[in-house]
């Protein structure tokens, strides 16, 4: 299934009128407010989200999951379908694969597909919380943090094998998530899990190419319910300074304890330069990997806020590798993806409407009710026509929702692939 120009120019004729009547009145108001309209549109329509490999069949929970028809079944399916998420949007320009999962069999034919379809192979996913078919050693007990010096070599020689297979294929960033920690008081030393994980990365890290970085990721729970060892940013920009330059912390969105002030996380791990990758989601309890801005849309308005500041004023922090990490239960993988995209454009837009250098006056006069009335005035705006030009100025649709409906997307895949296919993954 390709989406076609052609497709694209026909679909847009039926909505153009409106967009027109619409953009035009907010592009008006904006620019009577002192907004550069061009410049917020060519920012939209430059920022590109990854979509992990994972991310395009039915996920599931521990009691079940239920497949959904015409789901990719290998990596080529799967590049397929976030081509048709990239034609559509203009915004899902990168995957994000997942090893040993997503091992391409023919490297040159896998980057000629992805290269056709405007896609590039973002930051890669080490996979040390299962025990693969063959393996030696458990990761029952732990993997990087294993107090087995032998289940700590295979776990880092794994890392070891997904950047070869990354370097490949184009990717400049490793992201180790691990699931190590333990379900009971007294199970783990602490100091030994923490010093036996900072030892490993740096043996991982050791083997990372010169223009490549190590993500970070950190989690407070789950799979282990009593301990995780890289548990909070701060465990995670320990590990990364111990280190070096290129090792970063990557911030899931859902892997914070209820009501933690992310968006101050991000501004000072960006402010130290140290922020290197992000994952985007929602949720209502934990790591619910909801769609983007489903449940706390001003939460990550706020984040944005400080991402928009960060990248403006802080030269000091890299360009970010961003990802949607979301699981799909019940909803159309597709259509959940595009709904987070959308999400994410909004929040990016709102976030570009912010006055800073009001807010700075505001601040220094200490006039509190008025930084609220500047945020909320961007939060409050309605952007979608920005989005709208964003998509038409690079060559997707007006709106991709409907035009995933109309074009029979869904069932195009069920007849292309079959009914009874089920993607590999989470
Ligand atoms: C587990 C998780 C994590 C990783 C992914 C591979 O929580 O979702 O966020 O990025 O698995
Ligand atoms: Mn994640
Ligand atoms: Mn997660």
């Amino acid at each position: 299934m390709k989406i076609q120009k052609e497709q694209v120019v026909d679909f847009n004729k039926k909505e153009i009128d409106s967009h027109n009547e619409s953009f035009d009145f907010l592009a008006n108001k904006l620019s009577k407010n002192g907004h550069d309209v061009n410049s917020i549109v060519s920012k939209l329509a430059e920022f590109q989200v990854a979509i992990p490999s994972w991310a395009l069949g039915a996920g599931g929970t521990r009691f079940g999951r239920f497949g959904f028809y015409g789901e990719p079944s290998n990596l080529e399916e799967k590049i397929d379908d976030i081509g048709v998420l990239h034609s559509l949007t203009q915004t899902a320009g990168a995957v994000s694969l997942h090893i040993p999962w997503d091992i391409p069999s023919d490297y040159a034919a896998i980057k000629e597909k992805a290269d056709a379809l405007g896609i590039k192979f973002d930051a890669v996913n080490s996979n040390t919380f299962q025990d693969q078919k063959d393996a030696a050693e458990t990761y029952k007990y732990g993997s990087l943090s294993n107090l087995s010096q032998a289940v700590r070599e295979q776990a880092i020689q794994h890392n070891l094998d997904v950047i070869k297979i990354g370097d490949k294929l184009g990717s400049k960033a490793l992201t180790v998530w691990l699931a190590d920690g333990s379900c009971f008081p007294g199970q783990n030393n602490f100091q030994t899990a923490f010093q036996n994980t900072q030892n490993s990365l740096i043996d991982i890290y050791k083997g990372l190419p010169d223009d490549w970085s190590m993500l970070v990721e950190y989690k407070p729970y789950e799979p282990n319910f009593y301990s995780t060892v890289i548990q909070d940013w701060g465990a995670s920009l320990m590990l990364a300074n111990g280190c070096g330059d290129k090792a970063y912390t990557l911030v899931d969105l859902g892997h914070h304890l209820p009501n933690s002030n992310i968006e101050q996380i991000v501004s000072i791990l960006q402010l130290k330069g140290k922020l290197g990758g992000f994952h985007f989601n929602d949720s209502k309890y934990g790591d619910d990997d909801l769609t983007v801005g489903s449940i706390k849309p001003y939460a990550l308005f706020l984040i944005f806020n400080e991402l928009v500041y960060g990248m403006e004023n802080n030269p000091q922090n890299p360009d970010l590798a961003w990802m949607i990490d979301a699981s799909h239960n019940v909803k159309d993988p597709l259509e959940d993806l595009i709904q987070s995209l959308e999400a994410i454009q909004e929040a990016y837009a709102k976030a570009l409407l912010i006055d800073q250098k009001a807010l700075k006056v505001a601040q220094l006069d200490n006039d509190v009710v008025k930084c609220q009335e500047i945020l909320q005035g961007a939060y409050r705006t309605d952007v979608r026509p920005l989005l709208e030009k964003a998509r038409l100025n690079a060559g997707g649709v007006l709106s991709p929702i409907n035009a995933y409906r109309s074009l029979d997307v869904r069932g195009q895949l069920i007849k292309e692939r079959g009914k009874h296919t089920v993607a590999t993954g989470l």
